[in-house]
């Protein structure tokens, strides 16, 4: 088992499971928010973290009482209680140099790439699209231009460039009422101008995950494993009373990842606690953030009913299991 994993975050949050068979289970102190205590904040969801310099830090998808969604740093000294700024991001075009405020932005991912940090998030100047943010302090943000023509919601590097190029999970989708989408690989060697893309994997398999049959998304940045590429992501099933969203799991070729190894065919969790059943959308998991330790443990952070933010826990072991077994 390759060690190295994105980046070593020891000393993270982490506990076991009380049944040792159980392969990812909730944590304990879930939901996140108190909106009695935090009333700066109408919802905070679908958030990315990442552990800078041995210490938490998060952008938050926040939403104030006028119902705007846009992203807001956080520090946590323990990866639950979180302290996030009164004042929303600041962007920074990269070749102007002006100051820039979409109308709203939100799912947030954080990825290290080469040492660098960059935020890959869903933005709009006019409809859904891609954008990747660096910064060096996660104070300032310098945006780099629309990666991709509307639409598109869900983007998120590879920790790793492939021949010298960056390469982005994305899911582009019709605009028609979001309603469909699967997972397009993408790849740029600037971070500006993408090219060769390709849908990678596909929703539905044939008739059989009824559980992702509407559309599916990338989650967090791919875990690096000696055997591929752990991606968790969403899949949307629809039902009377609207959509529901669980996480999934599939493996991708370690030097190829537009090759899909091992793809399981049923969820990994899915929404059953009240605060993820009843909410501002209810019946909503939507991973946008996990940790890895050297020990291959997993702490992966999630939006509850595009209202509060969960935490759970898996191991790399335990993930390569499940996607082999129901593949
Ligand atoms: C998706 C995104 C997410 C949201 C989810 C459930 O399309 O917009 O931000 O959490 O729907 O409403």
């Amino acid at each position: 088992m390759d060690k190295n994993y994105y980046k070593v975050n020891d000393g993270m949050l982490w506990e076991a499971p009380d049944d040792e068979n159980d392969v990812i289970w909730r944590f304990k102190g879930n939901p996140l928010f108190d909106f009695n205590k935090e009333k700066r904040f109408w919802h905070i969801c679908n958030s990315a973290v990442a552990i800078v310099g041995g210490k938490y830090i998060g952008v938050f998808r926040c939403e104030t009482p006028d119902g705007r969604p846009y992203l807001y740093i956080g520090k946590s000294a323990d990866g639950v209680k979180w302290d996030i700024d009164d004042k929303a991001i600041k962007f920074v075009w990269k070749d102007t140099g002006e100051e820039f405020e979409f109308d709203h932005c939100y799912d947030p991912r954080l990825i290290k790439v080469e040492d660098k940090y960059f935020m890959v998030f869903c933005g709009h100047e006019d409809s859904p699209s891609i954008y990747i943010a660096t910064t060096e302090d996660f104070e300032k943000f310098i945006l780099y231009p629309r990666c991709f023509l509307p639409c598109n919601r869900n983007g998120v590097l590879f920790p790793e460039k492939f021949d010298g190029k960056y390469y982005m999970l994305n899911r582009p989708f019709s605009g028609n009422g979001s309603k469909d989408g699967e997972i397009w690989l993408s790849e740029s060697a600037d971070l500006e101008f993408w090219g060769h893309h390709r849908k990678v994997i596909n929703k539905f398999d044939n008739g059989k995950n009824y559980w992702e049959r509407i559309k599916i998304g990338p989650g967090p940045a791919p875990i690096k494993t000696d055997e591929g590429w752990l991606l968790i992501y969403h899949g949307v099933q629809s039902t009377c009373n609207g959509l529901c969203y669980s996480m999934g799991a599939c493996l991708l070729d370690l030097k190829d990842p537009s090759k899909v190894l091992y793809k399981a065919k049923r969820y990994l969790i899915s929404p059953s606690e009240p605060y993820e059943c009843v909410g501002f959308t209810p019946n909503v998991m939507f991973p946008c953030a996990a940790l890895v330790d050297s020990k291959g443990h997993i702490t992966v952070y999630y939006g509850a009913a595009d209202v509060n933010m969960g935490i759970c826990f898996t191991t790399v072991d335990k993930l390569l299991k499940f996607v082999k077994e129901y593949d």
